[in-house]
């Protein structure tokens, strides 16, 4: 495998200095952010594989779990893991309390996809729910027969929207039997809860839609339900207010984003997450804003993500940009990346084809770097 040298390690760096994140108190700055892997089982439930995978990483100062369906509606990708059922929360126990045993920390990250799904991945082979009947385009599904375009979703009642986030109180509940730090909630990437944030595919006329309080409701009340289970120093939160991944845009994304991130302020939320620029891709896209408005809008700790690599990261923290950093794809391929990072050691680089391919190959087998014998 292809490897790629990092720049060699500076020196005053407190990337890899323990820091306090509520009532934790995390080994270093580095954050596994979210990555969907696609091994759990048909019934959503993560298996020892995961445990695994997750204890082989737990050298970051947190993980953060792929995005786990709060309920059946909200899946938009085969085997993706839920956290809503008995199995589930079983599966999900031989992945926190591996993590544990390795003294680490892992949050859950819970996600309702909307209208990024398809009726193959539906109870009832129903059409996928969103704010508005608006369709995704230039997205394609992920069946179990491959690609397929989505179709336009239904909007959502309003007595469905209670429903919804009903869901997300009782898999915070069950993220709790599970034994994780945490909850992170997924706002981002166009996923559910962004639907009703952008004005693009929130059309709403109801207390839903239309002035910036009424789009950020629906996220607001995920955050009050998921709050009456969790203390909120247990809660974060992730945001993506300039991408375009999902097809999503938002056309005048700072006051929105300066509303909700108040909100979630007052409301004490241990972090928000941001997903700096266009998801995977440029971190200043033309139409954005700086996100550093919104660290002042916050009291809580901001975690960076998007494209970062050391010297960024070092940069970020020189600068207090960000409080903690969080690397994804860094993590696939190199379980020890903190130690990697700490010690200037080469990056692996990750095989694509087994991103999602639903195997141990690509998944378990990236082997931490090689010791030096004593002599
Ligand atoms: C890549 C493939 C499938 C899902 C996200 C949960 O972007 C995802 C995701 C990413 O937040």
């Amino acid at each position: 495998m292809a490897s790629q040298s990092t720049a060699a390690p500076k020196a005053g760096t407190d990337l890899f200095d323990p820091v306090e994140l509520g009532p934790y108190t995390l080994r270093n700055r580095i954050v596994m952010a979210p990555l969907t892997r696609s091994r759990a089982d048909d019934n959503g439930v993560p298996g020892e594989l995961a445990s695994i995978y997750y204890g082989q990483r737990a050298s970051a100062g947190l993980i953060i779990s792929e995005a786990t369906d709060i309920s059946p509606q909200a899946k938009g990708y085969i085997r993706t893991p839920g956290i809503w059922s008995e199995e589930q929360i079983a599966g999900w126990k031989l992945t926190t309390s591996e993590v544990h045993r390795r003294g680490g920390r892992i949050f859950v990250q819970i996600w309702h996809v909307g209208r990024i799904s398809h009726p193959d991945l539906q109870p009832n082979h129903a059409l996928p729910v969103a704010p508005s009947a608006v369709r995704a385009e230039g997205v394609q599904a992920y069946t179990y027969d491959g690609f397929k375009p989505l179709p336009t979703p239904r909007a959502l009642e309003v007595d469905e929207i209670r429903g919804i986030v009903a869901d997300f109180e009782h898999a915070a509940e069950c993220a709790l039997q599970a034994g994780f730090d945490g909850v992170e909630i997924h706002s981002a990437n166009g996923y559910l809860l962004h639907q009703f944030l952008s004005d693009r595919t929130n059309k709403r006329t109801d207390r839903y839609g239309g002035s910036v309080e009424n789009r950020a409701r629906f996220v607001l009340e995920i955050v009050d339900a998921v709050s009456r289970v969790w203390s909120p120093s247990k809660v974060g939160i992730r945001l993506s207010p300039l991408t375009r991944f999902g097809d999503i845009t938002e056309s005048n994304p700072e006051p929105l984003y300066a509303f909700l991130v108040s909100e979630l302020g007052a409301r004490q939320l241990v972090y928000i997450h941001l997903i700096e620029g266009d998801t995977q891709m440029d971190r200043n896209p033309a139409g954005g804003f700086d996100l550093q408005r919104l660290r002042r809008e916050f009291r809580g700790r901001y975690i960076g993500n998007n494209g970062y690599d050391l010297a960024l990261a070092i940069e970020a923290r020189q600068t207090g940009r960000a409080d903690l950093i969080a690397f994804g794809r860094p993590f696939i391929a190199n379980p020890d990346l903190v130690d990697r990072l700490r010690t200037g050691a080469p990056l692996t680089e990750p095989d694509r084809e087994t991103f999602y391919s639903g195997e141990a190959k690509g998944y378990i087998d990236y082997p931490a770097m090689s010791v030096p014998a004593l002599s």
